[in-house]
């Protein structure tokens, strides 16, 4: 049965026509986990188990990169923890979801171990995939708006080939110790941006000559905006580590959601 219902006039350029055979997704990033969560860590690990439980209902579920805030990969080792989080993501896999992961600069470096427990890619690098007729470009964000200058080290330590290298070479609690350290400096770069980073990605989409997207969704900045240029959209998910934003697409529609004050969607 093929059901049709009235377009949306707010994202009119992004769906023409909705229909409610189309597959539903959540969206998800920046998280932050640690190692040894306090108690406000702990509220935000329970309530992300309850949005994994409706991730379990959803076709796809996209976590859009620092998921975990520390995540080096060693050859015969593997951090201690994450337990309940990676077992509500074992709960969303054996649920049929599939399960998308983009690595952030914070935890690129778990795309093997989530690729071979949850299926999601093995190189966790961006990319489009087509969810009804919304083309969607998925990525972390880090270094696309050349803003975060207090990225850039740790950046360039996890995701280029000699900054692994040097990265290994460094004792796990170093460089456990290193990560923490640059953690707490981004976010306070992030909070005093805002304006600052939704011009940049005004302009970026001014310039933008990518044409195999409709919408591109980011994570990384920590704050919730959406600017838009043509028939293109770039949007910007709140960090769930500052606040509990998400994303989903259902019927068609791509929406923006707060998971304390908006009414939770049913897939
Ligand atoms: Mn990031």
């Amino acid at each position: 049965m093929y059901f049709q219902v009235a377009a949306d006039t707010t994202l009119g350029h992004i769906n023409p026509m909705s229909d409610l055979n189309q597959p539903t997704a959540i969206f998800v990033a920046d998280s932050h986990f640690h190692l040894n969560p306090d108690s406000a860590e702990q509220q935000r690990i329970r309530r992300f188990g309850e949005l994994m439980l409706l991730a379990q209902k959803a076709d796809h579920l996209f976590l859009l990169g620092d998921i975990f805030d520390f995540w080096f990969d060693y050859p015969h080792f593997r951090m201690r923890g994450f337990d309940e989080i990676l077992q509500a993501l074992d709960q969303v896999k054996a649920a049929g979801t599939t399960m998308h992961f983009v690595g952030g600069n914070h935890d690129i470096w778990a795309a093997q171990f989530l690729h071979q427990r949850y299926g999601t890619s093995k190189d966790a690098e961006p990319f489009v995939i087509s969810l009804g007729q919304l083309r969607i470009k998925v990525c972390h964000g880090d270094g696309l708006l050349g803003y975060d200058w207090a990225y850039n080290a740790f950046r360039t330590m996890v995701r280029t080939r000699l900054g692994i290298v040097l990265a290994k070479s460094l004792h796990p609690e170093i460089l456990y110790a290193f990560s923490e350290w640059l953690s707490g400096q981004s976010r306070g770069a992030t909070r005093d941006e805002a304006g600052r980073i939704e011009e940049k990605a005004q302009t970026w989409i001014d310039q933008c000559r990518e044409d195999q997207w409709d919408l591109m969704i980011i994570g990384h900045v920590h704050h919730r905006f959406e600017v838009s240029s043509g028939k293109q959209r770039l949007t910007a998910l709140a960090g769930w580590f500052d606040h509990p934003g998400y994303a989903i697409v259902q019927n068609g529609e791509f929406k923006l959601l707060d998971f304390e004050k908006d009414p939770r969607p049913s897939f």
